[in-house]
């Protein structure tokens, strides 16, 4: 998929007032710090358009992206910030939790995973949670430039076999690098070929 444009479209709060679901769109998601903003910018190739390094869970918001005007990239709030009371991670869950089980238009949640680190109890946790809600989400390893491909190999492999703790099969993966635009063929093409299948579904307004 050759990218033609990708803009921001809005910033929301509010499950009622996201954009129409007409569009097929992915979800982003992951600790704060996973890299999510980095992989965004790589694979629209817009430096700017999610803003990298802000301060980890102060953004709690879903925001819209429209890439070549025919589908969204979503990027939600970072889960797992260890410093956010707990009312704000409840607040947190219910919000993320609707929205992705609500969505109509949601084709696949891209779970975005730290090629370096063990595998996380929270990441583990929200793949069960994604399971159970029956919604299909992809595994994303990011940041796999920052070690030998040895050792990534080694963390997917750790985070597959937590995964077959309670799944049948792992999802689809993918490796990538924001630095070295690693990856990126790979997740425009699995995007182009769900788009391709799209059809607008049912929807309520909310007015
Ligand atoms: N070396 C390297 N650093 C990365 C990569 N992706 C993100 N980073 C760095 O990791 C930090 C967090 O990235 P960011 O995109 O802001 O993460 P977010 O909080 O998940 O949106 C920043 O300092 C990035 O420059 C990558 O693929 N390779
Ligand atoms: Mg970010």
């Amino acid at each position: 998929m050759i990218i033609k444009s990708a803009d921001f479209i809005c910033s929301n709060t509010q499950v009622s007032k996201l954009p129409p679901p007409v569009k097929p769109e992915y979800a982003f998601i992951g600790r704060s710090n996973v890299g999510k903003s980095s992989l965004i910018n790589m694979l629209t190739g817009k430096k700017g358009l999610a803003k990298t390094s802000q301060t980890p869970g102060k953004t709690q918001l879903i925001n819209h992206f429209l890439v070549n005007e025919n589908w969204y990239i979503v990027d939600l709030p970072g889960y797992g910030y260890a410093r956010a009371s707990k009312t704000k991670k409840a607040d947190w869950n219910k919000f993320i939790q609707m929205y992705l089980d609500k969505r109509e238009s949601l084709q696949c949640v891209m779970v975005l995973i730290d090629s370096r680190l063990e595998p996380q109890k929270i990441d583990v946790e929200f793949c069960n949670w994604l399971g159970e809600k029956g919604l299909s989400f992809v595994l994303v390893f990011t940041k796999a430039d920052k070690q030998s491909s040895l050792k990534t190999d080694q963390s997917v492999a750790k985070f597959k076999k937590a995964l077959l703790e309670t799944f049948d099969e792992v999802p689809q993966i993918f490796v990538t690098s924001a630095e070295l635009h690693a990856g990126r063929d790979e997740i425009l093409s699995f995007i182009s070929g769900i788009n391709q299948d799209f059809e607008i579904p049912d929807y309520k307004t909310f007015d």
